[in-house]
């Protein structure tokens, strides 16, 4: 046998031995460690390249272009294996990845105080926004929203609140830095959506707008920075301080349950008139005096009142046909009083032991 026919026996039986090296590679590590093997610089191949030197010219260029042809097949063996592996790789990743929430589901809302996984739950303060919604909307309110990054129009002005007005001093603001200095603000409480309600539809109005709310104040146990009120309006013709107790009182009595009541003292908001601030008997003691009320009996839940005619004027409504009253009260508050809570700051501290009891 020639040299030269030698040499493509050689070549064929290396090649076969190097495909079954690259396809046995069970890695990416075994796949490098077998190319370096079969393609690299001690390789059969690279043996029976060093073999052309002593062929003549016209064999060294038909046998050195079938080594090349081997070679390139390997190199795509290689390549298509590499692919396959990493395939393989991401397949088994996103497996080990997945995440079987069929038992936590099965475990059911307890699980947490054994100790086994939980399928969570809304926050305290969610499930009483979403209570106070259904509530209202049994009584025919309708539901609004409004933004928490309000012009100083929507915040204070159109509430009879003009520019520089003392009563502006009733909320301390947080001003974002946007547009002409302090005309956006943080809400500082949800009346601006009663200016949105009434801008946007034509009376008779019955809505409820719950929220978030931003005020620049130090956390204590009854006050928090960022905190959730629900506003309340009612414009329609005929409506009268009568119709805003006894709203409130249904309310009371749909919330806290029989035995607590309502009460309506005299007050001062610039956008109502006459105001009234609204308190609900202490659940904790049923109106005896404890240590939630301060002794009172009585507990500060919001403010409300009948819509100042000028209120009507901001929104082009005419305050001779239309009378209205509107109320607005702390969620967190109301979460509070009804569980019997010593400190609002519970409400955000994130400590799950708290937050799994509801
Ligand atoms: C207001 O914010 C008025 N907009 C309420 C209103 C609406 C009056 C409509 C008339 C007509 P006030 O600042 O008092 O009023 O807040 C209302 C309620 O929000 C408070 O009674 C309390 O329940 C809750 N609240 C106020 N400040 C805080 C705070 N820092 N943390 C938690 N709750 C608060």
């Amino acid at each position: 046998m020639s040299e030269a026919d030698a040499i493509l026996v050689d070549l064929q039986a290396a090649e076969v031995a190097a495909t079954g090296a690259l396809g046995a590679a069970a890695s990416l590590e075994d796949l490098r460690v077998a190319q370096g093997e079969v393609l690299g610089r001690r390789s059969p191949l690279a043996r029976i390249n060093a073999r052309l030197g002593a062929l003549d010219a016209e064999q060294r260029r038909r046998v050195g272009a079938e080594v090349n042809a081997a070679r390139q097949r390997l190199e795509a063996r290689a390549a298509s294996r590499r692919d396959e592996l990493e395939a393989a790789g991401r397949a088994s990743r996103l497996e080990a990845d997945r995440l079987d929430l069929t038992e936590a589901a099965l475990l059911g809302p307890r699980a947490w105080v054994a100790g086994l996984p939980d399928r969570g739950r809304l926050h305290l303060v969610t499930q009483t926004r979403d209570e106070l919604e259904d509530i209202f909307v049994g009584m025919g309110f309708g539901v609004a929203e409004g933004p928490e990054a309000e012009t100083d129009w929507y915040n204070f002005e159109a509430l009879n609140m003009p520019p520089a007005h003392p009563a502006r001093s009733m909320w301390d603001t947080l001003y974002l830095d946007l547009g002409e200095p302090e005309s956006v603000v943080l809400r500082t409480h949800t009346s601006p959506v009663q200016i949105r309600l009434m801008e946007s539809q034509p009376p008779p109005l019955y809505a409820v707008a719950p929220g978030r709310v931003y005020r620049k104040e130090t956390p204590d146990a009854r006050h928090l920075a960022v905190f959730h009120q629900l506003e309340g309006l009612v414009v329609d013709e005929g409506i009268g301080f009568a119709d805003l107790a006894g709203t409130i009182e249904v309310f009371t009595g749909a919330f806290f349950g029989q035995g607590v009541h309502s009460r309506l003292r005299p007050s001062y908001f610039p956008f109502t008139e006459p105001s009234a601030e609204l308190d609900v008997t202490c659940p904790v003691c049923a109106g005896s005096g404890c240590r939630t009320c301060s002794q009172a009996g009585w507990i500060e839940l919001g403010g409300a009142g009948m819509v100042d005619p000028n209120v009507f004027s901001a929104v082009g409504l005419d305050p001779e046909r239309w009378t209205g009253f509107a109320f607005g009260f702390g969620i967190d508050r109301l979460a509070m009083i009804r569980v019997g809570l010593g400190d609002v700051r519970a409400l955000t501290d994130n400590d799950l032991r708290f937050l799994h009891q509801f």
